[in-house]
């Protein structure tokens, strides 16, 4: 008995239902994406190490659509399987990179990791993306841009290097919340509209308010707006904040501004007007900075050279955009 490639049905928590490339051995499906460089999907039921036991279904079709954290539950399955699936195409079509490696071999994913985990994370040593079910009023840590944030820190890694400490692992957490909300805006799930919000869907803080905001990151009472001298002391989730608003300044200009009914007020350092470029082209000057220029060192300074460079290589030195790029680090207070 061979096994076939088929397409089968996720029904999700946070993007409704959706179709998932899956093969079938017999009368068994399995959550295996051929196509997407054999990605798999494993249920690790609780336990906090191993691979665990590849998700199957005898109809094809995995999950609820309801949270639960039971260890035969499939919808957590589902949820990683679509954010791996959105995650290895907007790599693929936004910047023709093949995998996290682009080398054409997709990762693996663990879903039901421990009890009550708050948390997801990317692990270089098993090239492989975990997820936590959650606690208490935390919802699983399964959406579009989670699954999009961690697993771009395999690209991070697998590029630049950033250094996950001082102003480099700022920058480094910052990639990973620029790609995932390229994810999130790639996919244009009719359940999680793209946004500039980090988590927003998890309800991480027990109130309905998202981890991160792009738009002005001190809104979670921690991240930094502007560069100031002592911003790599910060956590990386916190010293992320000057880039993140580096990159929406960017992609969409100063000022206030509502996109997919989230309203928006991106203010400045120094009171000054930055106008937008889109999304579009402040991410293919990141993804060419990161790859090309970025090295495990970078800091705030290097990091507006380096994307100055790909804006110059991308649009022309002498062009809107690499003006624009200029503008929005100083925005940030990086000069
Ligand atoms: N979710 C965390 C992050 O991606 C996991 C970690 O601490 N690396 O930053
Ligand atoms: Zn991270
Ligand atoms: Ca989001």
């Amino acid at each position: 008995q061979g096994i076939e490639n088929a397409t089968g049905t996720g029904k999700t928590l946070y993007s409704g239902t959706v179709g998932l490339n899956t093969t079938q051995s017999g009368s068994t499906y399995q959550l295996t994406d051929s196509t997407r460089g054999g990605h798999k999907t494993y249920n690790l039921a609780r336990r906090t190490s191993g691979t665990g036991t590849l998700v199957a279904s005898s109809n094809d079709v995995f999950g609820t659509g309801t949270a639960s954290s039971s260890s035969s539950d499939q919808t957590a399955a589902a949820d990683a399987a679509y954010g791996a699936q959105e995650t290895w195409d907007f790599y693929k079509n936004t910047f023709g990179r093949n995998g996290i490696k682009n080398n054409g071999v997709g990762a693996y994913s663990r879903v039901h990791y421990g009890s009550s985990y708050v948390n997801a994370f990317w692990d270089d040593s098993c090239f492989c993306m975990t997820y936590g079910d959650g606690s208490g009023n935390v919802d699983p840590l399964t959406s579009l841009d989670v699954a999009g944030h961690e697993m771009s820190h395999g690209v991070t890694s697998n590029t630049a290097g950033l250094d996950y400490s001082g102003e480099s692992g700022g920058l480094n957490e910052a990639t990973s919340d620029i790609m995932g909300t390229g994810v999130e805006f790639y996919a244009n799930n009719a359940s999680d509209k793209g946004d500039y919000l980090i988590g927003e869907k998890i309800n991480i803080n027990g109130d309905g308010t998202p981890l991160r905001y792009m738009d002005q990151p001190s809104k979670d009472g921690a991240s930094a707006d502007y560069w100031s001298s002592d911003v790599g002391d910060l956590d990386v989730h916190y010293s992320s904040g000057v880039a993140n608003h580096f990159f929406y300044l960017l992609s969409e200009g100063s000022g206030a501004k509502t996109i997919n009914g989230v309203s928006y007020d991106s203010p400045t350092y120094d009171g000054s007007t930055v106008t937008g470029i889109s999304r579009a082209k402040a991410l293919q000057i990141w993804y060419k900075a990161l790859t090309e220029y970025f090295t495990s060192t970078t800091d705030y300074a290097a990091a507006r050279q380096g994307t100055l460079q790909a804006a110059a290589d991308l649009y022309g030195s002498a062009s809107d955009e690499y003006n624009a790029v200029a503008a929005a680090w100083s925005a940030v207070n990086v000069n």
